[in-house]
């Protein structure tokens, strides 16, 4: 399953099982050794893939015919779609959605292909060597959907308050693939409430878009305390009969900045939050369920209200996880510290703004999803890279109005950073006590100095990112860096110096988990790791955990 819950109740799905024909491609190409893969994973889950970087080809054979939408959540991370040999698709990056329209197929046994690849290659801009691992394979959930002559793509859902009422926009993208005009009614329950659009003439070939807005009198809100969600199901109608539906999760609830205060349902709220890597010991990037689950509760019982997807958009389970259990997510497109070169690459713009229409458009429902990020710790202080920066905030709000935007900034940019006036909540990350010796408090004060001379002054300020690395198991009372007492001590100063301060809207741990990094990275990283989690890539707890535990369920405000 994508989701975790149905999502629909008339469009059927083309079964696809879960295990695939696999062979890894040398430099010609050329088919090599037949392995079988599940689906999802990653392919180094084999033992014997479990460093291969490069190309490899997916194949299965499907019986159907007519429309079809092909829809995979995540393919790490660049994918080519034959079908029958033929080219049908192509997409680059790891961590977000798309689909694959097949029209007019004769109905049959038919051989889809999916060629991966994982290599750095020259047209890649944003999966380049770095401090966290590109894995390989279709890491996440594919579908195969059988659809008529129209189609929902999708439903967007922006609700807010006035005067006391709960109100939402709402949009429904419906394709029409047939070369007639169509009357259509697209119906919406949310919850107890139906609301429609009414009859709508659809252009052959085309995409339209049915906006509204709706009063919901009776909504119950989200709340962090109670994540009240709806289902909402979408219906498309033609001459009164159901021909297409989509069904997602909703909540009504409202996020807003207010001075330096974020606000949630009109209630300040102070963020006490982990990064996360999607990465899990053996599993790679392509973590099952039950222990995405286990992430949640691990996380929840350490007493935090956030999560940062640093630094790519999410599978979408764990977004509905999420929901479920009231926890805010920072969700952040897709890079981590480009230099100004990196930035200037030829696919740079393209692959970023597409990143971030693929994160909006299929996010945009999610309650928990408090804040989108962009470009963690690139070049925000120079003119360029401001003109980056820019231009993707500028895409984000015309996208989703609704929501804050931030970037997470580097320490070593106080001082130069030019891009604070572009953003809802300014964001840094630090490490006193990690890369530098200077107390937390002074470091903060640095901060804080600075930015109050910038386009930042008067915002929320979050620290996105502070934290201290220990290897699991290494103990010792010496105080030295890499042992789990270090890594706690460090923690205690960070995090009560953070919650302490009143100018400061909370603190986001680097990190939750110990993750892999690319071989490159291997300096600095022992273990080819990067080790600063408060549990290790089995989630073994090192002593950090409960210090952090403690300081998060000590501070209530
Ligand atoms: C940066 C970066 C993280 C990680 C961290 C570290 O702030 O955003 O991805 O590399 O530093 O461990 O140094």
């Amino acid at each position: 399953n994508t989701r975790l819950f149905q999502n629909h109740y008339v469009r059927k799905e083309i079964p696809l099982d879960p295990v695939w024909d696999f062979h890894t491609l040398n430099s010609e190409e050329e088919k090599q050794e037949k392995f079988n893969m599940l689906v999802p994973g990653c392919w180094e889950s084999n033992p014997r893939l479990s460093s291969y970087k490069g190309k490899a080809v997916y194949s299965k054979k499907v019986t159907f015919g007519g429309n079809a939408r092909l829809v995979f959540k995540g393919v790490s991370h660049t994918a080519y779609i034959y079908l029958d040999k033929k080219q049908v698709g192509y997409h680059y990056n790891a961590y977000t959605e798309f689909s694959v329209l097949l029209e007019d197929i004769p109905y049959g046994e038919h051989l889809l292909e999916v060629k991966v690849d994982n290599s750095f290659h020259e047209e890649s801009a944003l999966h380049v060597s770095n401090d966290y691992y590109s894995y390989g394979g279709i890491t996440r959930p594919v579908v195969m959907e059988e659809i008529g002559q129209m189609f929902i793509e999708n439903v967007h859902f922006i609700p807010y308050q006035e005067n006391g009422k709960w109100y939402a926009s709402i949009s429904a993208a419906v394709r029409n693939l047939s070369s007639e005009q169509k009357n259509v009614t697209v119906n919406i329950n949310i919850g107890d409430e139906e609301v429609s659009f009414s009859e709508k003439l659809l252009q052959p070939n085309a995409k339209t878009q049915l906006k509204g807005t709706f009063e919901f009198p009776f909504a119950i809100p989200y709340t962090l305390e109670n994540p009240n969600l709806y289902m909402m199901h979408a219906m498309l109608l033609e001459n009164d009969k159901v021909v297409d539906d989509i069904i997602d999760r909703v909540g009504f609830r409202e996020i807003k900045v207010d001075g330096k205060d974020i606000l949630f349902n009109d209630e300040k709220v102070i963020i006490k939050g982990v990064n996360r890597h999607e990465d899990y010991a053996e599993f790679g990037c392509a973590i099952p369920i039950e222990a995405m689950y286990r992430d949640i509760e691990i996380i929840k019982s350490l007493g935090a209200n956030c999560i940062r997807t640093s630094h790519y958009p999410n599978d979408e389970r764990f977004l509905d996880l999420c929901d479920e259990n009231g926890i805010l997510v920072w969700e952040e497109s897709h890079a981590r510290g480009l230099s100004e070169k990196q930035m200037r690459h030829k696919n740079f713009e393209k692959q970023s703004l597409d990143c971030i229409k693929e994160m909006i458009e299929n996010h945009i429902n999610h309650p928990s999803i408090y804040v989108w990020g962009i470009l963690n710790e690139c070049v925000s202080n120079t003119e360029f890279g401001r003109s980056c920066y820019a231009k993707q905030f500028e895409l984000i709000k015309s996208l989703d109005p609704s929501r804050p935007v931030s970037f997470a900034s580097l320490e070593a940019h106080i001082g130069s950073d030019l891009c604070l006036d572009l953003v809802d909540i300014v964001s840094f990350n630090i490490y006193p006590g990690w890369y530098h010796d200077t107390p937390v408090k002074d470091s903060l004060n640095t901060l804080k100095k600075f930015v109050n001379s910038t386009g930042g002054a008067g915002k929320p300020l979050l620290i996105s990112e502070i934290g201290a690395g220990a290897i699991y198991g290494h103990r010792s009372n010496n105080q030295e860096k890499w042992t789990e007492e270090y890594q706690a001590y460090a923690l205690e100063e960070q995090v009560s110096s953070i919650l302490s301060d009143d100018d400061l809207s909370g603190v986001i741990i680097w990190q939750y988990a110990d993750c892999r990094v690319d071989k490159g990275w291997f300096h600095g990283r022992p273990k080819s790791r990067n080790n600063k989690g408060l549990v290790d890539i089995y989630r073994r707890e090192k002593l950090a955990y409960h210090k952090v535990k403690e300081l998060f369920h000590s501070y209530q405000k």
